[in-house]
């Protein structure tokens, strides 16, 4: 029963010093409230001199915000309660899950629970505005495919059938299509299976060949269908790809057919077809991320970058440091971790044990898809310092620097000799657990000025000659690359690792995130360069400027069309064509809490980068995968 519920406004101000946020409490109770405390979340945050009306200000830690009911006021039952703040942090409110996205009337101890609406706009602000659009036009040839194909010649189409691996075939053929049909069983079990072991459907044999890495060849004649291969990837490749058209043929006939002659002949664009997923914002169960990855299977993208850390909550079990998986990944009322986000009601908890981790390892592994675990370092670390205080610098004041989130002093700090203890633990223990050949260690969006008021850093920066945030964070990243070299792997990091050029940028990866040009200049500089530029892959950007539209618009609006008709090459200069090791979709969670809004913003942008990851500019085409991608599994 709704007891309690928050709604809120803003005035539409175009200036974040004017911007106000005006909170109305309704009380639903049949009693009286007054003594409470109102803690709520809320992206647009409210400035540190802001002009608070209605309430009291109590705590505040980056989006969370306590607002104490003024004395002697009491709301009867069915009364309001009208509050709030003029002056605010972040980005002006653009879109209706800017403002409060959870909260709590905290009184005497217990936690009253509070349903949260919209924010509402500012007069004038047309609602709901436009809306994501994904159009369906008609098909010019009946196949279903994402990714397109790079080459395909088609002579003559027949209806969906079947399609069956002799069982004389070589058992290693079997295994890779039985992987394959329990794949499609996963991501569709209401549909006919498309691929099976006998002799009762249209033919297929597997022909392995040299073909070289991850492409296959597909030749479709009267007696079956041949998959050419040259490596276990390539053999997945062309079976994920026949099972997906034989799905599309077999479930909607209307629709789509299988070849009867001709021939497929695919490779891939880049080697490295990427998705992000922010765990710590919002914590993912372990079934989820397995759905995750199979989506991603299906349209055969190769690497997740699990992001496991952030300030707001630690993810993966090590050994050495329980702690980090108690209180770090734990936040809530009462709690060193105040709530964030959608979650401040309750105690809310998440991590992923060893055996869980080795288990999505293992999962991913059998779909071709590497894992790159991400530890975000040496920023975005406010669960390690409140879950391991011995790693907070004593005499660093508190509160000397904020990050973009809103978080004081949130940095690991270099000068500690256990932060490297620290670090050499974890990387060991992650390390053993993750078998790929990169770890990424974040280093995003630490603030301008952070460590400058801690004396251990002045020293340090003294010793070694190093001037700014910039060349100490590049001080930290050379050691931190060697340790990994120690342990096997080598270091991959966002874009701000080149600040300092402290890097060996050899063998160093990087994801540029914050501008498509910093593609050409990082891979001028000679790093390998991942493009997951915010204006085209953050899938948690809006999808239209409509207000009531969900997201962020900090790298603006990005459409589904925006995002399917980016080319990530399309800043490098003809000579450096080439230069590009790939493409990634980052999936961030502040905004993205249920399978819903996952769905919503994730789908079909993740399929439009799988797209442009696989098949050349020249055979994208935007109508065509808008129509096809309506087909493609979800979460
Ligand atoms: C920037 S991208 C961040 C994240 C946020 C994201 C939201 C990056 C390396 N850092 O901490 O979640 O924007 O879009």
């Amino acid at each position: 029963m709704t007891t309690y519920r928050l709604e809120a406004f803003t005035n539409g101000a175009p200036e974040l010093a004017d911007c106000r946020i005006e909170m109305v409490l309704h009380n639903l109770s049949d009693q009286p409230l007054s003594g409470a405390v109102l803690a709520m979340a809320s992206i647009t945050r409210m400035a540190e001199d802001a002009q608070v009306f209605g309430a009291d200000i109590g705590r505040r830690f980056a989006n969370y915000h306590e607002f104490t009911m003024p004395a002697g006021l009491v709301v009867p039952p069915g009364g309001t309660w009208s509050f709030g703040f003029i002056g605010a942090r972040g980005l002006p409110p653009r879109h209706r899950t800017d403002g409060p996205k959870s909260a709590v009337l905290l009184r005497d101890g217990a936690a009253l629970p509070v349903t949260v609406g919209d924010l509402h706009p500012g007069p004038g602000t047309p609602r709901p505005g436009p809306a994501k659009q994904v159009p369906e036009t008609p098909l010019d040839l009946p196949l279903m495919a994402i990714p397109w194909p790079a080459a395909l010649q088609i002579d003559a189409w027949q209806p969906g059938h079947p399609i069956s691996l002799p069982p004389t075939a070589p058992a290693a053929d079997r295994a890779a299509l039985d992987t394959v049909a329990a794949l499609h069983k996963r991501l569709f079990p209401e549909a006919a299976a498309p691929l099976h072991i006998g002799t009762d459907g249209l033919t297929l044999t597997l022909i392995p060949t040299d073909l070289p890495g991850e492409r296959y060849r597909l030749d479709f004649a009267p007696e079956g269908i041949t998959l050419r291969y040259g490596s276990d990837q390539g053999r997945f490749n062309g079976l994920v790809a026949l099972a997906q058209m034989t799905h599309g043929a077999l479930s909607e006939p209307g629709q789509f057919q299988l070849p009867a002659a001709g021939a497929i002949s695919d490779a891939p664009r880049f080697g490295w077809r990427g998705a992000h997923l922010d765990v710590s914002r919002h914590f993912w169960s372990v079934a989820q991320v397995m759905r995750f990855l199979d989506t991603m299977a299906w349209a055969r993208m190769n690497r997740f970058q699990w992001h496991l850390t952030d300030d707001e909550g630690w993810r993966a079990e090590i050994l050495a440091y329980p702690e980090l998986t108690r209180s770090g990944a734990e936040r809530g009322p009462g709690l060193a971790l105040p709530g964030q986000y959608a979650h401040v009601e309750r105690r809310y908890h998440g991590h992923y044990t060893r055996d869980e981790m080795r288990a999505v390892v293992a999962h991913a592994a059998a779909l071709g898809i590497e894992i790159l675990p991400e530890i975000d370092i040496p920023g975005h670390c406010t669960a390690v310092l409140a879950a391991l205080p011995h790693l907070v610098d004593p005499d660093e004041p508190a509160d000397s620097y904020r990050s973009v989130q809103g978080y004081p002093n949130n940095a690991l700090n270099p000068a500690l000799p256990q932060t490297w203890d620290f670090l050499e633990t974890v990387i060991a223990e992650l390390a053993e657990l993750f078998p790929g050949r990169w770890i990424h260690v974040g280093a995003d969006e630490v603030p301008e000025g952070a460590w400058m008021d801690s004396p251990a850093i002045q020293r340090l920066a003294q010793t070694e000659g190093l001037q700014g945030t910039a060349a100490i964070q590049s001080w930290f990243l050379r050691r931190v690359q060697q340790m990994l070299r120690h342990h096997g792997k080598e270091l991959a990091g966002w874009d701000e690792v080149s600040h300092g050029a402290g890097v060996d940028q050899e063998n160093t990866l990087l994801v540029a995130w914050q501008r498509p040009d910093l593609v050409p200049a990082l891979a001028a500089q000679g790093y390998r360069v991942i493009a997951s530029p915010g204006q085209a892959y953050y899938l948690d950007m809006v999808q239209a400027e409509g207000w009531s539209e969900p997201g962020t618009a900090w790298a603006g609006t990005v459409t589904p069309e925006v995002s399917y008709a980016h080319d990530p090459e399309g800043m490098l200069p003809e000579d450096q064509r080439g230069a590009l090791a790939g493409i990634q979709a980052c999936i961030w969670c502040e905004h993205i809490y249920t399978p819903e809004l996952f769905n919503h913003m994730v789908y079909p942008r993740l399929h439009g980068v799988a797209e442009a990851g696989w098949t050349p500019q020249s055979a994208r085409n935007w109508p065509r995968f808008a129509t096809l991608s309506a087909r493609m599994p979800r979460l």
